[in-house]
């Protein structure tokens, strides 16, 4: 049986990426000397090619993000060429008539700011403030959406206490809740920047939420589910209440508490379900259930992330499909979600995974410097110029 889902008016579609996973050329940051990046996917120089396929694909909106160690590469030092260099990027944008989303803080710190102590060091916030207001003065008229830091409680954990992400600090809980304060914090500040500039200006951050759930129904499990809600998904919006124009969120993560032999840790993401090629499991009802949480908050919605490594492109279509099917339940069951941006654009380096994990819509030849539409990228454009999704045809 055919059945369509219409989505609201002015629907945002779209898809997003981030400046060291795409640029290429970045030496000059914390991640650079343990994860060098290369040349990536040349972003910094063939923006006009990648954004030539926005327009093919019936895209309205795009996310990247801004490249701090670019911008300030030294303390106090603005290099006017950098930024001068996104400006274009985002007036090309514009003038494909796309909406441009900005993030200023995408996992890289400049190398200067390692030495400061990074993000566990309470100077860190203005540090960041102040390079927020420089880049806000500078563009701030060719930005739809600012976006502060992305995935904040991703950016504790891992390089704090799993040790995977620069500094590599494992169970360093001192670090990680410093950071979180941090980040918090400079947000806070950055929000206050921006708005100095422009009091108009859509400023939000985007955040890695989790739908928690338990495998049994018992008062243990029940407990330790709010407890790890609250701090995965509640904390950092309750502590910037009244400072984020708009939530955004990255989906990707159902999250199971058991206490159980065979699962030796109480956090498990993958019940032997459908995984990605990085081993998470794939459950598109979490997307409703955490827009469906987020609504109390009353602020718009936008899924600024949401994506699968599929390297055969075998499961991508269906599973844009189905996270947009409970996005639509989502939204007729009253969450105002007003936009959904694919993760990613382009394959790209996936952070301590290297460049094996292929999330792009866009497949890259990084030896060829060659790059090529997959199928799903043009399912997903059917949906991204009808507004509507369409089942059984
Ligand atoms: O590639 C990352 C991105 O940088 C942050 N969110 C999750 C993506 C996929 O792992």
């Amino acid at each position: 049986m055919k059945k369509e889902l219409k989505f609201p008016e002015g629907f945002l579609w779209g898809s997003a990426c981030s400046s060291y996973q795409v640029e290429g050329g970045i030496d000059n940051c914390n991640w650079s000397e343990d994860f060098p990046a290369g040349k990536a996917c040349d972003f910094w120089n063939r923006y006009e090619e990648y954004f030539d396929i926005l327009e093919k694909l019936n895209q309205g909106v795009f996310r990247l993000s801004l490249e701090w160690s670019r911008i300030e590469p030294e303390e106090g030092k603005f290099d006017r060429e950098a930024v001068a260099h996104y400006k274009k990027m985002l007036m090309s944008l514009r003038k494909r008539k796309i909406k441009t989303m900005v993030t200023l803080w995408h996992y890289t710190n400049p190398a200067w700011l390692t030495g400061k102590g990074g993000w566990a060091s309470f100077e860190t916030p203005t540090y960041f403030r102040n390079y927020a207001s420089f880049v806000a003065k500078e563009l701030n008229p060719y930005v739809d959406f600012w976006m502060t830091v992305n995935e904040p409680m991703i950016s504790c954990s891992h390089p704090y206490l799993l040790g995977k992400f620069p500094p590599k600090h494992k169970y360093d809980i001192i670090g990680c809740v410093k950071a979180a304060f941090n980040f918090a914090t400079a947000h806070k500040k950055a929000y206050g920047a921006i708005k100095e500039i422009n009091p108009q200006a859509q400023v939000g951050m985007a955040e890695n939420y989790s739908f928690v759930d338990s495998l049994y129904k018992d008062p243990l499990s029940k407990f330790i589910v709010s407890v790890w809600n609250y701090i995965r998904n509640r904390m950092l919006l309750e502590y910037t209440k009244g400072q984020q124009d708009f939530i955004g969120v990255n989906y990707y993560f159902h999250e199971r508490i058991v206490w159980d032999v065979k699962y030796p840790f109480v956090f498990i993401r993958n019940a032997d379900k459908v995984v990605s090629e990085l081993g998470t499991e794939i459950y598109p009802k979490g997307i409703y259930e955490v827009s469906k949480y987020l609504k109390k908050y009353g602020l718009p919605i936008y899924i600024t992330e949401n994506g699968i490594a599929d390297s055969k492109d075998e499961k991508r279509a269906a599973f844009i499909k189905d996270h947009l099917r409970w996005v639509h339940k989502a939204i007729q069951e009253g969450a105002d979600v007003r936009g959904y941006l694919y993760w990613s654009l382009l394959d790209n380096f996936e952070w301590a995974d290297g460049y094996d994990p292929r999330f792009g819509l866009v497949e890259m030849n990084y030896e060829k410097n060659s790059f090529k539409i997959r199928p799903s990228a043009f399912e997903y454009a059917k949906i991204c110029e009808s507004n509507k999704l369409n089942f059984g045809d």
